[in-house]
């Protein structure tokens, strides 16, 4: 069956969307996917949905104040003979609990493990009321976590059992069938960003705090995971401030946080790098930034790099997975191999020392970010999406 590539089949119809009730599970926590799951709750909720998050926790982004947003908190269940809380089955009994008192129309998974069985399990359960449920695919549920031999089956019958599946790249559709050998329909919709909110908003005061000399500031925000390469950022830095003055402004926290600070240390750059760990405010940051780093090993969409496009930042990241799908090289950013720290610096110091070509290369990556990726044009394309699988379950009932 032919795979839908991007916005071929959603983009250019137009969206009539009656409200839905909508349950929507991802992480919580700082993850791309969780963010792009609350996002998009939050999105849908604008648009007249009602939006009723199930975790274990309320989303980092979500806004309680939102009368259209409700969260449903899944219990993380401890007991004596558990090492590990089967957390994949209480979250299954709350999303058929969730389905049965707000009368959802639909439920909407972000990364396939466990939540896609979850759904699955809770679909069952709902059964012979119908329940459908999409599994969006956000990266290392295909890329790292989901192809480890313990969970590709499950995985893969999970994307296989939901009603609709969707992916944030095509890099992922391929990724996804070639490692999966799934045959199904998989509708490509593209991560996105709310261009009214995140815009560039010069801020002296922060910027001075960050650059008390006026250096030009480089920026990375992730996770801090290995695969995100945090020490390439270091030394890509490190290469920059031999050249010129500069800092660097470090956001997020996770496993390589400490090498990273070490690395600092021993490449004499410490009082240069700022580590400010988990930040709220994302968007107010970003958009001090001159250049923002993305060095990561493998990324099947890069966030981060989008919502830092949005702000007219260029970005420098590695060429990999769908980051071409987002970065024009030498347009608004460049693209180097993963490792390839010489040519990133060498790219970072071209950018910095003239500021004239940073602004320009910024205000094409706006424009870019706003040709693909606005949430204006995205959201419409989850809506018809979910009308797509709702009429064609309920067609498949009706068949019966
Ligand atoms: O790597 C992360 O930042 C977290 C991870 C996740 O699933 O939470 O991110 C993945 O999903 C993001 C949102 O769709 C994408 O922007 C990231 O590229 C993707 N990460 C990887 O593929 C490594």
């Amino acid at each position: 069956m032919p795979q839908a590539t991007w916005y071929a089949s959603l983009a250019d119809e137009p969206v009539h969307t009656s409200p839905m009730r909508i349950g929507i599970t991802g992480y919580p926590t700082y993850g791309g996917s969780g963010v792009v799951a609350t996002e998009l709750g939050q999105e849908l909720a604008a648009r007249g949905h009602e939006v009723h998050f199930i975790t274990y926790a309320p989303p980092i982004r979500m806004n309680a104040n939102d009368p259209r947003i409700h969260f449903h908190q899944a219990e993380v269940v401890s007991y004596p003979l558990f090492d590990h809380s089967p957390y994949t089955l209480s979250l299954a009994v709350k999303m058929l609990e969730v389905f049965e008192k707000e009368a959802l129309d639909i439920l909407h998974v972000h990364y396939a493990i466990p939540h896609s069985v979850s759904a699955l399990l809770a679909r069952q359960m709902a059964a012979p009321r119908r329940l459908p449920f999409i599994t969006t695919l956000h990266g290392t549920d295909i890329t790292l976590v989901g192809n480890n031999p313990n969970f590709l089956p499950i995985t893969r019958y999970s994307i296989e059992q939901s009603d609709g599946v969707t992916s944030i790249s095509n890099y992922l559709l391929r990724q996804t069938v070639a490692e999966f050998g799934i045959k199904r329909l998989i509708e490509v919709i593209p991560n996105f960003v709310n261009c009214d909110l995140y815009i560039r908003k010069p801020d002296p005061q922060l910027r001075a705090e960050w650059a008390p000399d006026g250096e030009p500031i480089l920026m990375h925000l992730s996770n801090f995971r290995p695969v995100k390469r945090i020490l390439d950022a270091i030394e890509i830095f490190a290469q920059v401030r031999e050249k010129m003055p500069a800092r660097l402004v470090m956001i997020g926290d996770g496993p390589d946080r400490e090498p990273a600070e070490a690395l600092a240390r021993t490449r004499g750059v410490e009082k240069d790098v700022l580590f400010l760990g988990k930040q709220n405010g994302i968007k107010e940051k970003l958009g001090q930034a001159d250049l923002f780093l993305l060095p990561s090993q493998l990324e099947s969409f890069g966030l981060a790099a989008l919502e830092a496009m949005a702000c007219e930042v260029p970005v420098i990241a590695t060429n990999t997975g769908g980051v071409p799908e987002v970065i024009v090289h030498g347009v608004d950013g460049y693209l180097v191999e993963p490792g390839d720290v010489k040519t990133a610096a060498k790219y970072a110091i071209e950018l910095l020392s003239r500021p004239d070509r940073g602004r320009e290369m910024g205000h094409r990556a706006r424009i870019n970010a706003k040709k693909k990726f606005c949430s204006s044009d995205v959201i419409p394309m989850y809506e018809q999406y979910y009308e797509q699988v709702l009429a064609s379950n309920y067609s498949a009932k009706a068949a019966r």
